[in-house]
This record gives structure tokens, sequence and C-alpha cells, in this order.
């Protein structure tokens, strides 16, 4: 068999996945190249940066944990971080473990192909190089592909338009404008109060209501953030044994048990707290409808008390889906915007958008004149970034083809059929569901063991079986159907969002923690489910 690869590893995206991939690939003495379409580091934090653009995990834990020193030495200012400060935390990380020299920027990958005789991949990019690897991993992201709905007319619009994931460099100026923003999901709901304060006018144009709690976000005080370094062991060891990779454990009590009362008290408090820890309040708000409707209630009434007129709030409440089981947004000051006098709410699944004209959009019953759109439409999540890289494995096969009903994992890091190819976060992992920077380290630090015991013993070409696969989609359904989670029917998780994508539960709903003893378990297995050659 020929061997000829230009490195050992091509790492595609240099956001959380790619910049912690390089770093522990190359300590381990690979060589590493990373491929990053975006003219700096970031990925996610890169594109996204809509006003309010901010994470909806605290700054102390949406962070990397493998380096003591980097968690020590950097000082987050806000509970939340902001996009500009996870941007200057990645560049800082890219800088501070020398990983620039190994990225290549501006560099956008446009197809990948396997190469069954030499035994690796052959990557092509946006110059038409070819670059390969004896191993591909993507770091693409799970969100990162922009749904831009297909409005007739929008190519008519006078004014300017934007998708929050593909925000200009310079910012956009909405003052004095009357600016219309679509879609009212967790990035909807973190811009909707920043706008408001900023145009003439804002319409919001809502299809389904959602959910959100208050962030409660503030300053982050030097005292609060030492006690915080002093306690990093123990709050990095419950993220890594937790269901979502955050630093609380969900509780165990059932939503059902207290009385009327003491729940009311237990969701206060938590609302009061803010975050996304109300809902671990309870341990079965995803699990029994019940329990679900009893948070789902509390927050009804919330946003009726918040909203002073009742049609408003009315509009505002969802009802068609149970709290927290669509990724639940946290807010600042979110359903406050609708007391203003320049916002309006329009619901369109009352009245669908019809087109888009010059001058605005018009409804099946209104028209509303606006100078600037805002697609807050979210993304073809999970699947569309590594569908869009237009990857084909052995024999040529496309993944496109193999995944024309939805995607199958074994997983969520290896596909049956693309040997060498490990995808971290990809559908059928825990990612989305996650604390992202968690399940991106568990993934990285799982692969790079892999790849250090390929190489020991001598081995050349990975790839998981049919069986295997077949198995673990069959788990990941099963792991679903015992949440809540599938009855969202508008659910990005799967792909409601898009229209005509395959409708499949994508990520693994299992718990974070077991996903990671499991993956464990598979190495411990001499890699059960993977076939090793070489
Ligand atoms: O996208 P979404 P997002 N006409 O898909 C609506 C993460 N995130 O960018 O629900 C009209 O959630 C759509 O309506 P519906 C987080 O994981 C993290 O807000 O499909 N409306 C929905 O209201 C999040 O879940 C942070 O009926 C249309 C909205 O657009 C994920 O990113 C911050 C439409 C899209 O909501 C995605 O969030 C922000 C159409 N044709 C986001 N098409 C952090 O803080 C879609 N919509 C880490």
């Amino acid at each position: 068999m020929t061997m000829f690869t230009d490195r050992d590893v091509l790492v595609i995206g240099a956001g959380f996945s790619g910049l912690y991939a390089l770093h522990r690939l190359r300590g381990q003495g690979l060589s590493v190249t990373v491929l990053e379409a975006g003219e700096g580091v970031g990925g996610t934090w890169y594109w996204n940066r809509y006003p309010g653009a901010r994470c909806d995990s605290e700054s102390y834990y949406y962070s990397y944990s493998f380096s003591e020193e980097l968690q020590n030495e950097w000082e987050w200012t806000e509970r939340y971080p902001q996009q500009p400060e996870i941007m200057a935390y990645l560049n800082h990380v890219a800088d501070r473990f020398d990983l620039r020299r190994d990225i290549r920027l501006g560099t956008r990958v446009v197809s990948a192909e396997f190469d069954d005789d030499a035994t690796c991949w052959h990557v092509t990019t946006d110059a038409g190089e070819r670059l390969s690897a004896r191993y591909l991993v993507t770091a693409v992201g799970c969100l990162s592909t922009a749904n831009v709905p297909s409005i007739p007319g929008l190519d008519t619009f006078a004014g300017e338009w934007f998708h929050t994931g593909q925000w200009p460099h310079d910012g956009v100026d909405f003052a004095g404008k009357r600016v219309g923003i679509v879609g009212t999901g967790s990035t909807g709901i973190q811009a909707v109060p920043v706008v408001a304060e900023q145009a003439a006018h804002l319409t919001v144009f809502q299809r389904t209501a959602n959910y959100s709690i208050p962030a409660r976000n503030g300053p982050e005080s030097a005292e609060s953030r030492q006690a915080i370094k002093d306690d990093y062991a123990e709050i990095r060891r419950t993220q890594r044994e937790s269901t979502n990779g955050h630093p609380f454990l969900i509780s165990s009590r059932s939503a059902l048990e207290p009385s009327a009362d003491e729940r009311r008290a237990i969701y206060e408090a938590a609302w009061q707290r803010g975050g996304l820890r109300f809902r671990a309040s309870f341990g079965d708000l995803l699990s029994d409808p019940a329990a679900n409707e009893t948070a789902s209630d509390f927050i009804r009434a919330k946003i009726a008390e918040i909203v002073r007129d009742p049609e408003v709030a009315e509009r505002l409440t969802p009802r068609d889906h149970g709290f927290a089981t669509k990724r639940p947004p946290i807010d600042t000051h979110y359903f406050e915007a609708y007391n203003r006098e320049n916002v309006t709410l329009v619901d369109v699944r009352e009245s669908p958008i019809e087109e888009i004209t010059p001058t605005g959009v018009r409804t099946r019953t209104a028209t509303h004149p606006l100078d600037l759109i805002v697609f807050a439409t979210g993304f073809d999540a999970m699947t569309g970034p590594l569908l869009g890289l237009d990857i084909r494995g052995a024999g040529g096969r496309p993944l496109r083809e193999k995944w024309a009903a939805g995607p199958r994992t074994y997983l969520g890091l290896q596909i049956a059929g693309f040997p060498n190819l490990f995808t971290i976060t990809g559908p059928g992992s825990p990612s989305v569901l996650c604390n992202m920077p968690t399940a991106i380290e568990q993934h990285v630090d799982w692969i790079a063991d892999c790849l250090a015991e390929l190489d020991a013993r001598g081995l050349t070409r990975m790839e998981t079986t049919e069986e295997a696969e077949e198995a673990w989609v069959a788990h990941n359904n099963e792991a679903a159907g015992r949440t809540l989670l599938p009855q969202a029917s508008t659910s990005w998780y799967l792909g409601a969002n898009v229209p005509g994508k395959p409708r499949v539960f994508m990520p693994y709903a299992g718990g974070f923690a077991a996903y990671a003893r499991i993956c464990e378990d598979v190495a411990r297995k001499g890699y059960d489910g993977f076939v090793r050659t070489g």
C-alpha cells in the first residue's frame, strides 16, 4: 500500500473544537494543519456578532478546562461572556499555545475525499489547493450553516438584510430605522431588547412563541472570580459528571412531589437566580409531561405578569410545546421589550409572511414597512456544516447520499464507510444538549487517545462498522424517546426548522456523563465497534 500524505491530521475549523484539537494532537507529536474559512479564529463566536450576542452558559464554565494555567490566568468580566470577550479569550488561547502557525485562515474547504489506495484524505479548498492527511477531523460546529428562509421577493428588498450568524464585522447602525427581526429562538431573544433600544421601530415576526428565563447578567466581582478559581477542580469534576456539562446537577426530585406552594417557591428562586439552571429545578421536567407542565405554567404566568398588553402576552405564550423541549433561551429583558412603544409583535403563524417587497414585509393580513431585516432564523443544525463539505468516503460515496434520510454515526464520532474521519460533536453525540466546551474536550481527548493508540500499534486505518452504527442509531432514538425532546415538533434538534430536512432527532439525549462512560468503555474494549487495520 502506498502511503503519501502531507501531514498526519487535517482539522477543519478553528473554533473551540479546532483550537483544542490542534493543541492536543500537536502535543502528541502529530503534524496538524487547521483550515478555517473565517479570517480569524473563533468559529461560532467569529461569525455571530449580532447585537446582544452573549453566551447562555456562564463564563467560568463556558471555557476550556485542559489547562489550569489558562483557567487561572483568564479574568472573565461578566457572569455571561459577551461575544467580543469570548473572541478575545479564543485569540488568547491561539497565542498562548502558539497555535497560529498551524492555522490557515481564509481557507474554506469545498470537498474532502477518502483515498482508499493511499489510506488518506484529500481536501480541496476554495482556492483550488489540494491538501492531504492520514486523518481528517471535522471541527465545524453544530450551528454554523445559516438558515435563511426562502421568502419570495427577498432579492427585491431595497433595504439591508442580515442573518445573525453572518453578521457584518463593522456592525449595523439601527438608529432611526424601522427594523424587522424574524425569529424568536435564543438568538432573536437576545437581539430583540438590544435592537429595540437602538431602532426607531422594531417589528418582531414570531412563528413559535418561546419560553425564556432571565439571565440575570452582571459584572463578575474579583471575589467571586477568586472563589471560582479556588474551586475549579470541583467545578470541572461536576461538569464531567453532569447530564449537560454544567457545574450543577439536576435535582433528583419530581416536580409533582412538593405542594403547589413549595414548587412555586422553588421555581421562583430559580427564576430569580436566572440562567439555564432553571431546568435543573426538578428531575422529571424532560421526562414527565405533567411535571413539565408545572414549569411551563410557571413561565407562562411570568409572561402574563411582565407583558402589559394581555393580547401581546397571550401571543408570546408558548402552548404548543413544553418548557425546554426546544433549547431554552435565556434573556435580558426580552418580554419587557414588548412593553415599549416602538416594538410590535407579529404572529406569523396566524398571518404568515407571504412576500418581501422593496419596502418591507407583507403578511397575509398586513404590510410592515421596514428599512432593515434581521433573520434570526437559526441554522441547518448539526448535519448542515458536514454536508456542506461535500465529503466522499470509501469508494467515492458521498455523505450526502449516505445521510439522505438523516444522519447516522457511531457515537457521533465516526461514520461507517468514511474511514479515518472523526467528527467532533457530530450528530449522535451530546454536543448541543451540553455546555459545548465540555462536550468538545471529551471528544477531542477521545480522538487524540485513539490516534495515539493507532500509531503505537502501527495501525493506519480505522472505521466503524455498519452494525455498530445501526446499534448506536437505535440507542440514540431510544435515549431521545425516553425524554419529551422529540415531541417539540418545531425543534431544530429534529431538523424541523429547515424545509425538506429529514425529521431525525440528532443529538444524543442519554446525558453527557453516561455518554462519556460509553466512549471510555468502547476504547477500553479495544475500540469495540471499529475495525482497525494497517
Ligand atoms: O435559531 P432557532 P437561533 N419564518 O432555530 C424562526 C444556540 N444559541 O439562532 O421555532 C418565520 O432556535 C423559528 O421559528 P420556529 C442555541 O443552541 C446559543 O435562535 O422554527 N420564522 C425560530 O423562532 C440555539 O438553540 C446561544 O417555528 C422562522 C427562529 O426563527 C441555537 O443556537 C445564543 C422561519 C430560529 O430559532 C439556534 O438559535 C444563541 C421562517 N421561515 C443561539 N424560519 C448561546 O448563548 C425559522 N424561523 C450559546
